[in-house]
């Protein structure tokens, strides 16, 4: 995924800078870091059509791995209809592994749809004061599962035949 629309007080969100490692090849998103408050997160941002019958999942790898409360990476989709779901929140905590981990989201039902649909993905950031420590975001895909609009095979064996039926 390229083409990120990006939003916030920095311009340089997606950057090639050797201070900070990828997860593949050079380029990542840095969001935050900068060790100020903010009102406004900085955001990186992207139409997706998710196509019909599918469910949407959305794969990251990421890298963050410092004590904080505020600081704090969401990751939320938005309909044309301009709809808002967060799909997962991190906190920058201890205890990461200190590289990047994998992350797999799986959007909630009222993503899958009998026609294709437009949704904007949204990766936002808060800084908080003196947290230094950036997040790190590379490698984002997005998978579509099919899944049929058919109901469900009606399952006898939870309605076992009883004395009403002689
Ligand atoms: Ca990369």
């Amino acid at each position: 995924m390229d083409d990120w629309r990006v939003t916030g007080l920095y311009r340089q969100l997606v950057t090639d800078d050797p201070a900070y490692p990828a997860n593949s090849g050079v380029w990542k998103a840095k969001l935050g870091g900068s060790g100020a408050t903010y009102r406004l997160g900085h955001r990186i941002s992207q139409d997706i059509t998710v196509p019909a019958l599918r469910v949407p999942a959305v794969t990251f790898h990421m890298k963050a791995d410092y004590i904080g409360i505020q600081h704090r990476l969401v990751v939320t989709a938005v309909t044309a209809d301009g709809t808002r779901t967060d799909l997962y929140t991190r906190h920058n905590a201890a205890g990461g592994s200190g590289g990047y981990e994998p992350v797999t989201v799986t959007f909630p039902d009222k993503f899958y749809s009998s026609s294709n649909q437009t949704v904007t993905l949204e990766f936002t950031h808060w800084d908080e004061a003196g947290n230094t420590a950036p997040f790190l975001l590379d490698d984002v895909s997005m998978q579509y599962r099919y899944k049929s609009a058919r109901l469900p095979l009606y399952d006898f064996t939870k309605y076992p035949l009883t004395s009403a039926v002689r």
